[in-house]
């Protein structure tokens, strides 16, 4: 059994942060359940291209108010507290946070924990062998 906290992840590999983001992964790849859970803060102000082509997120939001805009159609969802919003078809959005966002997201397959953005809003796939020897890349 695994049982972790927030504040174990904090200044550790699973803590990454970005300027529009700070991420907290409790669970990742190398605990071994197919899939990863991270609380995430969005911070007030910011907008973040996101296209997750090679997972599938959930996204349940705890505290704060913003909004996702899909991809080409221009929809939007007003996200608060209680709402989940779920990318089942690898949907490209914008995320923007009206109030500092703080959201549980799940992903699967699981991250390995040093995942940010790349210039196309993705998170590449990473082979659990391959986190040792990789440098972090820059992004937002
Ligand atoms: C909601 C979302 O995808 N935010 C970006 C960060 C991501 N949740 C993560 O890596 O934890």
């Amino acid at each position: 059994m695994i049982v972790r906290t927030v504040e174990d992840t904090l200044g550790t590999d699973a803590e990454v942060r970005t300027p529009n983001w700070v991420s907290k992964r409790l669970l990742l790849k190398r605990d071994g359940m197919g899939y990863s859970v991270h609380e995430t803060t969005i911070f007030a102000g910011t907008e973040t291209y996101i296209w997750y082509k090679n997972h599938l997120e959930a996204v349940f939001c705890v505290e704060g108010e913003g909004e996702v805009e899909l991809i080409p159609s221009g929809e939007k969802y007003r996200i608060v507290p209680g709402t989940i919003y779920a990318l089942d078809k690898h949907d490209k959005h914008y995320l923007r946070a009206f109030k500092d966002l703080r959201l549980v997201c799940v992903f699967a397959p699981a991250l390995t924990g040093r995942e940010v953005h790349d210039e196309e809003g993705v998170y590449p796939l990473i082979e659990e062998e391959e986190q040792a020897s990789a440098e972090s890349p820059a992004g937002s």
